[in-house]
């Protein structure tokens, strides 16, 4: 039996629609590394689904090469792992479209991204940003994933993946393997560091809410020290009443792999100020590494754009052998 028979397999992705997080990093890329070695991963910059919010193409083109460099430095072995880009498999349009066919539009309506991001872009809502979870579903179903590791507002859009695949099966048989999403127990939700209410997330309008992977230093400590907090002094467990420290505790706990028992001990008695600066620290520790790697690697275009090429040529084997199971159980005629 070769690998693929044995292993598992993965399949995650982000848009490159603004500079990488660290809500991206802790919820989902970190994970992402460990993996490598029991499962078949891919992992994809998914600039289709970045436009469904306008973007500079030049910046779009940009971020996405940042993006990959940012994957590979953060431990994505390309040896181990199927990096690419999602455009460069041009079976995900194609899939996206029949799903698109069997996803509804009662369904659709009910993501919470979509009613987010309209909100967001009242000026741009566009088809695309309705049946994006058609495009994710088809990521996803191309591969015949069984584990999808990303945040927790994504979950709901890997639940919907499933939905399509058991009405697909129901019609035309076993096509699709049924993908479970898998959600880390602490970092699946980092807040804003100014409106803790609010996700972390890449395209949010308040830059100092946000920590970015490629940040120096200096200003990832300005902003932690600019945390919002609360009236009180003491560094406690409490999401409801204590989104800040909450936040500030679960991004601490996953840079150390401290307990939120540990966090509250080791600051008995110790202002905000202390607390804030610690987890600065951390933070900036954890990221340093990450940030001189990617840069070292953007100075080596040609060796990323092999990787990428490369990550294509592997996936489209795969991702085609689905997609004309797919066309034939429907009816067409073979090309
Ligand atoms: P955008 O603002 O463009 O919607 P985003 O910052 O919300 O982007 P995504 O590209 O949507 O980030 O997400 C990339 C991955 O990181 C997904 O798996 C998502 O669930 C996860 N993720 C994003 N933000 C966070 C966060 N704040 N906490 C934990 N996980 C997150
Ligand atoms: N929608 C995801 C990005 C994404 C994705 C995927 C994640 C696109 N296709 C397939 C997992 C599997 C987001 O992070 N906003």
């Amino acid at each position: 039996m070769n690998d693929q028979t044995v292993k598992k397999t993965i399949l995650s992705g982000i848009q490159p629609s603004g500079a990488l997080t660290l809500g991206s990093y802790l919820g989902a890329i970190k994970n992402w590394a460990a993996l490598a070695d029991e499962y078949n991963c891919y992992y994809m910059m998914a600039d289709m689904h970045a436009i469904t919010v306008r973007q500079n193409p030049a910046e779009l083109r940009k971020r996405t090469i940042e993006q990959l460099a940012a994957y590979i430095a953060a431990g994505l072995d390309p040896e181990k792992n199927t990096i690419f880009i999602q455009s460069h498999v041009s079976a995900h349009a194609e899939l996206s479209w029949v799903l698109s066919c069997y996803t509804m539009f009662g369904e659709l309506s009910r993501m919470t991204q979509f009613k987010d991001k309209s909100a967001k872009n009242a000026d741009n809502i566009n088809a695309g940003l309705f049946t994006y979870p058609s495009l994710m579903a088809a990521d996803i179903l191309l591969y015949q994933a069984d584990l999808v590791p990303v945040g927790g507002d994504q979950k709901q859009h890997v639940e919907l993946t499933r939905d399509i695949a058991v009405r697909f099966n129901g019609v035309y048989g076993d096509v699709f393997k049924i993908p479970e999403p898998y959600i880390p127990k602490v970092g699946a939700r980092i807040m804003s560091l100014t409106s803790p209410e609010n996700k972390m997330s890449k395209s949010d309008k308040d830059p100092g809410g946000c920590i970015y992977i490629m940040q120096p230093p200096e200003e990832i400590m300005r902003s932690f020290k600019r945390a919002v907090t609360d009236s009180e002094t003491q560094v406690r467990y409490d999401v409801a009443n204590k989104p800040g420290v909450s936040n500030l505790m679960q991004i601490y706990a996953v840079a150390t792999g401290k307990s939120f028992d540990e966090i509250e001990k080791e600051f008995e008695g110790k202002g905000y100020g202390d607390f804030k600066l610690t987890v600065g620290e951390a933070v900036v520790e954890l990221l340093r590494p990450i940030r001189e790697e990617a840069n070292r690697l953007l100075a080596d275009k040609a060796y990323l754009e092999s990787v990428y090429k490369d990550g294509a040529a592997r996936a489209a084997r795969t991702a085609y052998r689905t997609l004309n199971k797919v066309y034939k159980k429907l009816g067409f005629v073979a090309r």
